[in-house]
């Protein structure tokens, strides 16, 4: 047989908008229909709410270190390689945990989760947290990366997760359309710990080539090479949401002090009237 040169992967068109102050319901429903590829708002809320955050953050007593290869310490759930009675009982008792970083706060990822649903309501479209009958997904989880070197978070794509998440989700519909993935930064470095987005939507082919079917993660350098990646640079009180189909991943953090901190959740349609939200 002809040994075939390995294939350089696909370039996927990838459209940005920017906004500075505040986030409308009509850009976060164009990541969610995929027209848009990412969003990112600066100054999207006050740094005296992102301060009280991170410092909530810093003393949580429910801080834990993830325990499954993708290095960082979290307040919160992640379903990521979880069967789902696992997850949807870490997700009730981290609970108290994930309302405590918000304290007497009104949470922003809070009010966002309720403006959308707002308006998708208006256009007979149900927004809700995915559950189960062992309890049901918080509205965000808490991470500080802590990988070193070129990525404090290397890159993934947040598809394979949701493509391979198992019997028992109702959320695995979801990757057959958009995954968006929104990011709410209450702290960052002096330097780095960007988001990084690569022109790549793996296909589930690409994933079995590169041995990451069931995880998205990680993409080598290697097979990243030849693709364009552009770079989000982030400051406290700043929103990223991305088509979390798209490979990305953090850069590398430095400067004196302070820590990197993501709320993060994703969103999709599971179904054309059914708009899941998880962690
Ligand atoms: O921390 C970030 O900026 C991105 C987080 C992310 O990609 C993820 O949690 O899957
Ligand atoms: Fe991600």
């Amino acid at each position: 047989m002809r040994s075939k040169a390995p294939q350089a992967p696909a370039i996927s068109p990838v459209s940005i908008i920017k906004r500075i102050g505040s986030i409308s319901t009509a850009d976060i429903i164009s990541v969610l229909k995929g027209e848009t590829t990412a969003l990112h708002v600066k100054q999207a809320f006050s740094t005296e709410v992102a301060e009280e955050i991170s410092a909530n953050f810093s003393v949580s007593t429910g801080l834990k270190q993830r325990k499954d290869g993708v290095p960082g310490d979290y307040v919160g759930a992640s379903h990521y390689r979880k069967d789902a009675a696992t997850y949807f009982a870490e997700a009730e008792n981290a609970r108290p945990y994930v309302e405590a970083l918000f304290k007497n706060l009104v949470d922003p990822v809070r009010a966002i989760f309720s403006a959308l649903k707002r308006e998708l309501h208006n256009q007979g479209i149900e927004l809700r947290l995915a559950r189960s009958e062992h309890g049901q997904a918080n509205v965000c989880r808490a991470i500080s990366w802590s990988g070193s070197g070129t990525f404090s978070l290397d890159p993934h794509d947040d598809v394979a997760q949701v493509l391979c998440a198992g019997s028992g989700y109702e959320l695995s519909s979801v990757a057959h359309n958009t995954v968006a993935a929104l990011n709410f930064y209450p702290s960052m470095p002096e330097e780095g710990g960007n988001l990084r987005l690569w022109s790549h939507k793996p296909t589930v082919a690409d994933r079995k080539l590169q041995g990451v079917e069931a995880t998205g993660y990680p993409y080598s350098a290697a097979y990243l090479k030849t693709v364009p990646c552009r770079e989000f640079q982030l400051k406290a009180g700043d929103i990223a949401l991305i088509d979390g189909g798209f490979v990305h991943g953090v850069t590398g953090q430095s400067g004196n002090g302070k820590p990197r901190l993501v709320l993060n959740s994703f969103f999709g349609f599971a179904r054309a009237d059914l708009v899941l939200w998880w962690t």
